[in-house]
């Protein structure tokens, strides 16, 4: 009797251990990133002046910006979406600012960047110091499907196929639901896109393909949904006169800065004015945060 439980026991065992790596395949499993050796040359470096100390940590004393979780109907989507828009220090109705979109990653949704960070700190200090003009910067759900969380295989074709679908949602919805109830200047020059990793793919892709919308794009640690440069740029002479700024970075030990330094170098070949800022760092929002202070100084102005 004994015997039989004993081995009742370890049957049991080896079934739930079966059934948890089955869960943990279905469910968490990510196929590898396209990781590549990285190899450095002597355009990888930091041309601008890093963050500061303290450039990130809450000060005493200075006015705040105002960050609120809204919804939108999305006719790309057909269900109601949400976004995080921060309203900068003394945001007044009867006066009109731009406005940055500062999209996530594959793994995040509307509150990633606030999940890792404070970028509402960030602009605080900025705007504190006279660094930046104010300004609203919306953060959308990149993920432009039904099922819009950041749950599951988040490498699956059809979460990747809907940040390419995002494209739809934010020119025909997002874009048009903001400068419906803010107070928005609704022009070019007043526009800019910015994202780190699969944000940054989209930044690059929708910002250079729609410059008659976006001035300003950032593509930071762009991922690989990030198209061929000569996609992107099929007209570099054109680029050149439209865009205010390009703006591309990457950690020094990010496996996905390859696809930084191939939109660099045609840039750099065909005479389009950017910034290639490579910092000490890996794949994470150490770097993206040092991007979001440099970006947004460089903006609307
Ligand atoms: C990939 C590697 C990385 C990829 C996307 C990523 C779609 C995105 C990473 C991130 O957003 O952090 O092969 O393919």
């Amino acid at each position: 009797m004994k015997k039989l439980n004993t081995k009742k026991a370890s049957v049991l065992k080896t079934l739930i251990s079966a059934i948890l790596i089955w869960f943990s395949v279905a469910v968490t499993a990510q196929p590898p990133r396209q990781q590549q050796p990285v190899v450095l040359t002597a355009d990888d470096t930091a041309m601008l002046q890093h963050a500061p100390v303290g450039f990130d940590q809450k000060r005493d004393n200075i006015q705040r910006g105002k960050t609120d979780s809204v919804t939108y109907h999305s006719t790309t989507v057909g269900i109601t979406r949400r976004l995080l828009v921060y309203t900068p220090p003394g945001y007044d109705a009867s006066k009109k600012y731009p406005v940055l979109y500062l999209l996530h990653g594959i793994g995040g949704n509307e509150k990633e960047w606030y999940k890792y960070s404070e970028p509402n700190v960030i602009l605080d200090n900025l705007y504190a110091d006279g660094k930046i003009v104010p300004m609203i910067v919306v953060f959308p759900n990149g993920r432009a499907m039904a099922h819009d969380e950041d749950t599951g295989n988040i490498f699956s074709p059809e979460k990747v196929a809907a940040f390419a679908n995002f494209e739809n949602d934010l020119l025909n919805d997002v874009i048009p639901f903001v400068e419906s109830h803010y107070a928005v200047i609704k022009n070019r020059e007043s526009r800019a896109i910015a994202g780190f990793s699969m944000g940054g793919g989209q930044a690059l892709n929708f910002g250079l393909q729609h410059m008659n919308v976006f001035a300003y794009v950032g593509g930071f640690s762009s991922a690989p949904d990030t198209k061929k440069p000569d996609e992107l740029v099929p007209d570099p002479a054109a680029t050149a006169k439209q865009m205010k700024l390009i703006y591309l970075s990457s950690g020094d030990k990010d496996g996905l800065i390859s696809i930084g330094q191939n939109l660099h170098r045609y840039l750099k070949q065909n005479n389009v004015p950017h910034i290639w800022e490579v910092i000490p760092g890996e794949h994470n929002i150490q770097v993206w945060t040092n991007d979001l202070y440099l970006f947004s100084q460089r903006i609307f102005k």
